[in-house]
């Protein structure tokens, strides 16, 4: 079995040509039909950017750059998840047809989120990450990063199920990048399979990410395909459920490569 992949869809503005409001959504969904025909099996939309330091988004202005998005891509029968960690966020893309959570503060965030998940029957991501976007680099400190990062999701797996979310649509996902350094976003990829103790499916987010340039040397995010395919390939190994991916149609030959040659 090899991972479903998750095409990574950003409408931030900086994302899509400055034609208007109009334009940038046509771009948008284009786009995210486009990672459909490579062989997405879910378009996760995203109108926040997480990079550390990155301005915070209003409610109603995400809401408006990522709504219509969903809206036309499930419209077209796609699978579309949500990346956000606001609950109005949410409640408007479950609105729109999405059918995934994907959570990077693990429900936390929004007090509402944690409620709105258990009503909606939609899967959801929680994600590992220490404090929020503005403060994750300063808690990069782990006595041993693979037995805290698996012990604070599986206190965020208790706390999804205890405010009713079944197991079941659960996902977990360490998190590559979020408040860890070089060292502790290795050592998370290479013990990947530890985390299956936590019950439930896996998904791993590398694509682009700066672990690639910090161990490979300087790459622009466009350059790091290459390494991209490694971690995938990693995570494939390891039997994560999803891989969340910027190179739908690359990795899916990579996989294929990969799948057909394993011992
Ligand atoms: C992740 C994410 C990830 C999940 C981002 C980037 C940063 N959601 N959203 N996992 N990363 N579940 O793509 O570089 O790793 S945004």
């Amino acid at each position: 079995m090899r991972p479903k992949l998750m095409g990574i869809l950003n409408v931030t503005p900086d994302s899509f040509s400055d034609g208007g409001r109009h334009a940038s959504l046509q771009q948008a969904i284009a786009a995210g039909l486009r990672l459909a025909e490579a062989g997405a099996d879910i378009i996760d939309v995203g109108g926040e950017s997480t990079r550390p330091g990155a301005a915070e988004v209003p409610l109603e202005e995400e809401i408006r750059r990522t709504a219509p998005v969903v809206e036309a891509l499930a419209r077209q029968g796609l699978r579309v998840s949500i990346d956000t960690m606001k609950a109005g966020v949410m409640r408007a893309a479950l609105d729109a047809g999405a059918t995934m959570l994907n959570d990077v503060s693990a429900l936390q965030a929004d007090p509402q989120s944690l409620p709105l998940a258990a009503a909606s029957g939609a899967q959801v991501v929680l994600m590992h990450m220490p404090g929020n976007p503005r403060t994750m680099q300063g808690l990069a400190e782990y006595r041993d990063v693979v037995a805290e990062v698996q012990a604070a999701l599986a206190a965020r797996i208790a706390a999804a199920e205890a405010a009713g979310i079944p197991r079941a649509r659960l996902i977990a996902d360490p998190g590559i990048g979020f408040g860890k350094d070089m060292a502790q976003n290795l050592a998370l990829m290479r013990a990947l399979e530890a985390f299956h103790a936590l019950g439930v499916p896996l998904l791993l987010g590398a694509s682009r990410k700066s672990l690639i340039p910090a161990v490979a040397g300087p790459a622009a995010p466009s350059e790091r395909l290459p390494g991209s395919l490694a971690l995938a390939l990693r995570g494939a190994e390891a039997k994560v459920a999803w891989l969340r991916v910027h190179d739908v149609a690359e990795t899916r030959q990579a996989l294929a490569l990969w799948e057909a040659i394993r011992p």
